[in-house]
């Protein structure tokens, strides 16, 4: 019996769960897996067993059947039950994980657009917090182009030290992490597999996800909305990091942010450059 569970068991294919709230997730996972398998075994047993039962036999005569109100009522009610509690049961850790009012105090804060195909994060650099863009001010919204996603504000000097990453980003360990997500064009799904963070981002608004990872390594972020020919490479890596490792890697992504946005650091444009381009 033990053998046969085991086969049974899909649960056993989830990858390593790194998130403080993963456990409770993969519980809850776990109760509804073996609830619909319980229901599977139950339905097509009787069903085989009436097949067998009822099978053609010359002498037995075929009748017509109108329905049975017990059963019919028995059937609505037993499920009705059934994801009535199911759905109490889950409330609270689907409150804690996904309701934008409990999302917790930020230890890191991270803007990520997707787009077809591939991820972008902005950072808000050491200060922690991020300069005017789309996403910290509505009205800046028409910033948004092609070349400035984020919409960010060049002028403001709190947003010197933002940074940008491409398919590749960087927490924490053992930091509340909040992540305002959106998408450039169509529907994508920000993926952790390994966090047991799932969460559609949707162009025009901006989703609150959050989690908390308790062990260092490299994983891996997948898009899961099935979004264009591209939607299989739409996928970016991930490492977990210790406190000390992140703020190293954060120092250095200043400096470089802020280097490349210094007017020095500017190439002189050739004298002949205006006139070329504007023929
Ligand atoms: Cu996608």
């Amino acid at each position: 019996m033990g053998d046969i569970l085991h086969v049974l068991d899909m649960l056993a294919w989830f990858p390593e769960n790194i998130s403080t709230y993963g456990a409770e997730l993969d519980n809850l996972f776990a109760i509804i897996y073996w609830v619909s398998v319980a229901i599977f075994f139950l339905t097509f047993g009787i069903l085989g067993y009436l097949l067998v039962k009822y099978r053609y036999s010359p002498d037995r005569k075929g009748y017509n059947y109108h329905g049975n109100n017990l059963v019919e009522v028995t059937w609505t009610i037993l499920p009705t039950f059934l994801f009535a509690a199911i759905g109490l049961y889950s409330d609270d850790i689907w409150e804690r994980t996904k309701y934008s009012k409990r999302v917790p105090q930020a230890d890191v804060e991270i803007i990520v657009l997707g787009k077809t195909f591939g991820w972008t994060f902005l950072y808000p650099g050491s200060d922690g917090k991020f300069g005017r863009n789309a996403y910290t001010d509505r009205t800046a919204r028409h910033l948004m182009s092609t070349t400035n996603i984020f919409g960010i504000d060049s002028t403001d000097p709190t947003g010197m030290d933002d940074f940008t990453t491409e398919n590749q980003f960087r927490v924490p360990v053992n930091s509340n992490i909040v992540v305002r997500g959106s998408s450039i064009d169509v529907l994508h799904s920000f993926f952790l597999p390994h966090a047991r963070v799932k969460q559609d981002v949707v162009p025009g608004t901006w989703m609150n996800i959050w989690f908390n990872l308790f062990k260092t390594g490299d994983y891996e972020l997948a898009c899961a909305e099935l979004c264009g020919g591209g939607h299989y490479s739409m996928r970016a890596e991930y490492k977990v990091v210790s406190m000390a490792d992140y703020d190293t890697w954060l120092d250095k992504k200043n400096a470089e942010a802020k280097a490349a946005r210094s007017p020095q650091s500017l190439p002189a444009a050739p004298a002949d450059t205006v006139a070329v381009a504007s023929h």
